[in-house]
């Protein structure tokens, strides 16, 4: 028995060590506005062995996993102390979501999670489950971190064991260590979910992004990414909620949207990160899409290429809900490089980079949807058009005769 414990924690140390020191690499070609990488940044087996295993062999004789870890994904980002810092939504066997921190050296690999999980202080009424944390360094000198809070539906009819209620849940940190639980935000919605704070204060208010929303599931008469101010994340308020990126027809954000995390103050205005979310066959399909807004009024976009910026492709559109990417945080680096940290279909997490140039040339010059598909063949044309003026001209610049005019 003692030989089997050991030889199976060794092997299972064996191959955590090299998991999680495993070297990434860039995918070759790219489509220019960003690079993904070959290996995602974390996954279910970076869950460190001594939260999963009892490492006694008297009480765990056959070295069997205990608890078990079934997801990490959707993490919100944060470069502390030069570290590169995901709070990461991890999943157990038993379906509760929780947070950990995991931190890497460079940004794309060797994440390790730190030794305990997050221990987040509860309001009186426990949330059953949390996740989706978007981390915001505010310029109130605090650290907030803002998660749905899951509970069940006390309106649900009996025996229905699935309707549940989203909230805003608010919690805030100076070390992502420990935690002050705040109470939840309260707004006129039923539902909400994918609220992010804004960095810094907007008329001397603290502002959210919000994703009011009918019902669990449906965003309904509602959705859209709505924006609010409040006086204070102490008692948050948003009496008013005024919907800034709505959901439209036959786009990638038909059914529903939701900020990612908060968005990056640049000099050509704010740069967001968002998920959208549209009606196939096979389900929905979520995807990410960037748009930018006001410097000074960061309610007001200013502008939005048409489709999407990063969609789940190969391994990434499988798992637990197949056919999503999902982001909640992205760091950028003093020399403007971006890590844009981004789950795939509710199971790992990956990490594209790119720069906040690239960024702003993206989403200032990719064309805006055209919402038909005449005008998606116009823009086409229109391209090929300015591509035919520019190879003519170059041949004629080496070769003018080719203009009709003998020199
Ligand atoms: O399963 C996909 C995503 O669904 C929800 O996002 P939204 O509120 O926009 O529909 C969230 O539960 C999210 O965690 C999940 O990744």
């Amino acid at each position: 028995m003692e030989n089997t414990f050991q030889k199976r924690q060794q092997a299972l140390e064996q191959f955590h060590s090299a998991l999680i020191t495993r070297k990434n690499e860039k995918q070759p070609l790219g489509n220019g506005i960003y690079d993904k990488y070959k290996f995602p940044v974390l996954t279910h087996q970076h869950a460190p062995i001594a939260w999963r295993y009892d490492l006694n062999p008297e009480t765990n004789p056959y070295f069997m996993e205990r608890i078990g870890v079934n997801a990490a994904f959707n993490a919100g980002a944060i470069k502390l102390n030069g570290n590169y810092l995901l709070v990461v939504r991890v999943e157990g066997n038993d379906r509760k979501s929780f947070f950990a921190v995991a931190e890497s050296p460079n940004g794309i690999d060797n994440f390790q999670c730190w030794e305990r999980p997050i221990t987040l202080p509860e309001t009186e009424d426990p949330d059953i489950n949390v996740y989706d944390m978007r981390v915001t360094q505010h310029e109130d000198g605090w650290i907030y971190g803002l998660f749905c809070t899951e509970r069940k539906d006390p309106f649900a009819p009996e025996g229905d064991q699935s309707s549940a209620t989203a909230q805003c849940g608010i919690a805030r940190t100076h070390d992502l260590k420990t935690w002050e639980r705040l109470p939840d935000l309260k707004t006129t919605s039923p539902q909400q979910r994918n609220v992010v704070l804004h960095p810094e204060f907007v008329n001397g208010k603290y502002a959210l992004y919000t994703r009011p929303q009918d019902s669990f599931i449906e965003a309904g008469s509602r959705g859209g990414i709505g924006w609010g101010l409040t006086d204070s994340m102490e008692n948050a308020v948003v009496n008013e909620e005024l919907i800034v990126d709505p959901k439209a027809y036959h786009t990638v954000y038909e059914v529903k949207n939701g900020q990612g995390p908060a968005p990056i103050k640049t000099d050509k205005g704010w740069l967001h990160l968002a998920h959208g979310v549209r009606n196939t066959a096979a389900g929905l399909r979520y995807v990410l899409y960037l748009f930018l807004t006001d410097l000074q009024d960061p309610s007001k976009v200013i502008a939005k290429p048409g489709g999407y910026f990063i969609a789940p492709e190969g391994e990434e559109r499988v798992g637990d809900v197949s056919n999503v990417v999902f982001a909640n945080g992205w760091i950028v680096d003093e020399d403007g490089s971006v890590f844009i940290y981004y789950a795939s279909s509710d199971t790992r997490m990956h990490v594209a980079t790119s720069t906040v140039n690239q960024l702003l040339d993206y989403v200032l010059h990719t064309p805006a949807d055209g919402l038909r598909s005449a005008a998606s063949v116009q823009q086409i044309n229109l391209l090929v058009d300015k591509n035919q003026a520019y190879i003519q001209g170059k041949k004629q610049a080496v070769a003018p005769e080719l203009n009709g005019v003998a020199s």
